[in-house]
């Protein structure tokens, strides 16, 4: 196994013998996929151990089907893990080459949309460091969520291309390949029931190791790229048909081409069910196939295998593995639906009826004719088991996926106390009854390799210092910074790496064409823009309070940089009018000589996790906003806090526990609970009898109407002052009197940083290796294994 020491070496070999350059012509790209290689070089052996370990010890494994797995660059996590930073940093000095640079050349692996892609990377990392064997199953989309920019102030998408270059993570595993079908017919032949597809794809694995904390254990994401069977149709070509010739190929691709850039919405379409089914059989039988390596007795399954459905997207997995037992292996149904559940749980992460997944009973029995049987069979099973109750797996001719899995599952979790109890009240009120025992809680959590050691270094250069490295795979330890919130000489070391990190930020806005004052308070929002998250009850407020400072510019105002990041889902108009807004009164506002020492707005296009990862470390306060009873958890949320930024929000998701923990007094709440949203939107008129009631509010929407800003946002002002659903109007004048506390708090620059290190030390709960010991004690009942 290499060492440390010849990291340099190991470069220099692949430099000249994997990719055929030498030094003095290697680009930037070239540096990145030597270092990449030779990073990955040092993952193998890791990474076979663990495998290793699990046959030997016949370990339980647990098995994450998720659609997205937004793991951003890998390059950076990887080093970080295996403890190399200071190597790689002299290797590339000794070239004059920053790592830095280095690092930033990698494109950002896009591959989910948000929150829950986003937990899923985290989980998987999590997983890695904990040693639990496990795999993360997902499609290896070609182009991951669309690439944002902005013209006149509104979004535009481009498509994403990161595998454009060669991707230095994965092994390509052309000989684990699964044929899926789709379509066909259902016989009975011999007393057996056999499913005849009418057209199939194959699917291929790619594998890419995710090397945990210190190398110490490395599971496998293994994402599916579907093939054609017949990778090209001579006949037609031959016939001069050259389009034609492709066509099979162009089919079978379209599958894993893109990622559905849709958030929390259901897009009823064909091709997205294709893609669950597709992903999840081919994941089901390479479960199947690797327990029956190891195992000839089915009932052992659910002894050795968890399978985690990462929201409903893989919950065709409970028909299609009762499937496999059933018509392929030869078990009666009704033991199959056992066996099945008992491998099989459920995370639900959002209680937005528009985002529940429904498939029509047609396109279910067209595309997938012996799982519309078998959902049957499940549904008069679970009626059987519980004759009193008229739940079912269907409505209006539609299948309810949420049902299915809840069903099929053993355990069914959401991501927050709230957010659980909630699940408990709505959506599965009638299910929970019938199974008390079956929905519990795991609150979200965040890997603090990512979003804290490499991501702030600076911060968590000072908390080594001050208490070990220990904090890094146990992040409660960092209750033992606490005493220090009382130290001035720690307060000023933790102000000035904030400081620091503000002055990155402020070069890197500047560079992109908004100028700010790294001592004015860094307010962030950042997630994936959507009514319930209230980006426009945060610029209406800005709107209002540079109303405000315009009046009187002298009454000693806090300057801030209002920044913003997100997409909108490019069919969700509402959204993409939000954004438009927001553009357009940033471009009044930063141009207004009068108020633009005081107030700024910034929005940097094309968020992602680089530039999560970049702006978290420097925001100071943490805007948490939505709608009380909307956001499932928030997992951005947990990002700031860990950073030293104090929360601005409403009880809702893990805000919550997030404020238990932090104490009331380090977090500004404001807005109605989510009982009290349930009843003002009984109020008749409760919109405009907000605004009758808040002059400020008023004025600022006036602004809006009146062209202010620019024509076109009508729509926004009709809405807040009309149906305002999400209740922007009746929370806007606590949320107005909650900013100027952050005002008067931030005014006492050393209180704030009190309130900082408290917010940091108190956030160690919220590390994704508790989420994980949650799940393997609650859910799976597995355990961490140690490589040999
Ligand atoms: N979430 O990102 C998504 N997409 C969905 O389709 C549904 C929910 C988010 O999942 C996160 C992880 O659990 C939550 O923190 C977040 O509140 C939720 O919106």
């Amino acid at each position: 196994m290499p060492t440390k020491t010849d990291l340099r070496d190991d470069i220099q070999h692949h430099l000249k013998y994997s990719l055929g350059k030498d030094a003095g012509h290697a680009q930037i790209t070239d540096w990145r996929l030597a270092l990449s290689y030779a990073i990955r070089d040092r993952i193998v052996d890791p990474w076979f151990a663990s495998t290793r370990a699990t046959y030997a010890q016949k370990g339980k494994r647990v098995y994450y089907l998720s659609m997205e797995f937004l793991i951003g660059r890998l390059l950076e996590d990887a080093v970080v893990n295996l403890g190399l930073m200071d190597e790689a940093e002299a290797a590339f000095k000794a070239n004059d080459l920053s790592l830095d640079d280095v690092l930033g050349d990698e494109p950002d692996a896009a591959l989910g949309n948000g929150g829950l892609g986003r937990l899923a990377a985290c989980f998987l990392e999590s997983l890695s460091t904990i040693g639990c064997p496990a795999y993360g199953y997902g499609i290896r989309y070609e182009h991951g969520l669309f690439k944002q920019s902005f013209h006149e102030g509104r979004q535009i998408e481009s498509p994403e291309d990161w595998l454009t270059q060669p991707h230095a993570w994965e092994f390509e595993r052309p000989e684990a390949a699964f044929r899926i079908g789709f379509g066909g017919s259902v016989e009975e032949l011999g007393g057996k029931t056999v499913w005849t597809p009418s057209e199939a794809v194959i699917a291929e694995a790619f594998d890419t190791p995710i090397i945990g904390w210190e190398g110490r254990w490395a599971n496998t994401l293994r994402l599916w790229a579907a093939k054609p069977e017949q990778v090209f149709d001579l006949d037609r070509f031959n016939a001069g048909d050259y389009y034609g010739a492709a066509e099979p190929e162009n089919l079978a691709r379209t599958i894993s081409r893109v990622l559905y850039p849709d958030d929390t919405t259901d897009e009823g379409k064909r091709l997205r069910l294709k893609q669950e089914f597709f992903f999840t059989a081919a994941s089901l039988r390479d479960i199947l196939r690797r327990f029956e390596s190891e195992y000839d007795d089915l009932e052992l399954l659910p002894q050795k295998v968890a399978i985690q459905l990462n929201d409903t997207h893989p919950a065709i997995a409970g028909p299609e593995l009762v499937r496999l037992l059933a018509d392929e292996k030869g078990m009666p149904v009704e033991k199959a639906i056992e066996i099945a559940r008992g491998c099989l749980s459920y995370t639900n992460h959002t209680l937005l009826p528009e985002a529940l997944e429904r498939w029509s009973e047609g396109l279910m029995r067209d595309l997938l004719p012996r799982h519309m049987q078998l959902i049957e069979e499940i549904d008069a099973a679970h009626a059987r088991e519980n004759p009193s109750r008229g739940v079912t797996m269907t409505d209006d001719g539609d299948v309810l996926m949420g049902p299915l899995a809840f069903a099929m599952a053993h355990k069914v979790n959401g991501v927050s106390a709230l957010h659980t109890e909630l699940m408990k009240e709505t959506v599965f009120e009638e299910l929970h009854r019938l199974h008390p025992d079956r929905i519990v809680n795991q609150t979200n959590g965040v890997t603090p390799r990512r979003w804290v050691l490499s991501a702030n270094p600076r911060l968590s250069a000072l908390i080594t210092e001050a208490i070990g490295d220990g904090w890094v795979d146990d992040l409660e330890r960092l209750s033992k910074l606490e005493p220090m919130a009382d130290d001035k000489t720690f307060r000023d070391a933790f102000a000035a790496a904030k400081r620091a990190n503000k002055a990155d930020l402020a070069n890197y806005l500047g560079d992109r064409g908004t100028n700010v004052d790294p001592d004015a308070m860094f307010d962030v929002q950042i997630k994936r823009i959507h009514e319930y998250k209230r980006q426009h009850l945060n610029i209406i407020e800005t709107i209002a309070h540079w109303q405000e400072i315009k009046d009187n510019p002298g009454a000693g105002w806090v300057p801030r940089v209002k920044i913003f990041g997100g997409k909108a889902a490019p069919g969700y108009v509402f959204a993409k009018e939000i954004i438009h807004l927001i553009n357009a009164v940033a471009e009044v506002i930063n141009t207004d000589a009068d108020t633009g020492h005081l107030l700024k707005v910034a929005y940097p296009a094309n968020y992602n996790v680089t530039l999560a990862e970049r702006l978290i470390p420097a925001a100071e306060l943490s805007e948490q906003i939505s709608t009380a009873g909307k956001e499932a958890s928030g997992t951005g949320n947990m990002k700031f806090a860990l950073n030293g930024a104090l929360t601005v929000g409403t009880l809702d998701g893990a805000n919550v526990e997030i404020r238990d923990l932090v104490g009331a007094e380090n977090f500004f709440l404001f807005g109605m609970t989510a009982d009290e949203v349930v009843k003002r939107r009984e109020v008749e008129g409760h919109a405009q009898k907000a605004i009758d009631a808040d002059p400020r509010l008023k004025r600022a929407l006036d602004a809006i109407r009146s062209g202010t800003f620019g024509p076109g946002f009508e729509g926004i002002v009709d809405n807040v002052s009309g149906p305002d659903y999400f209740l922007v109007a009746s929370d806007f004048t606590d949320f107005y009197r909650a900013q100027r506390e952050v005002e008067k708090a931030y005014a006492d620059q050393d209180a704030w940083t009190r309130m900082a290190v408290l917010n940091t030390a108190r956030s160690g709960w919220f590390s994704s290796d508790r989420t994980i010991r949650g799940y393997m004690r609650d859910v799976w009942y597995s355990e961490a294994l140690a490589a040999e």
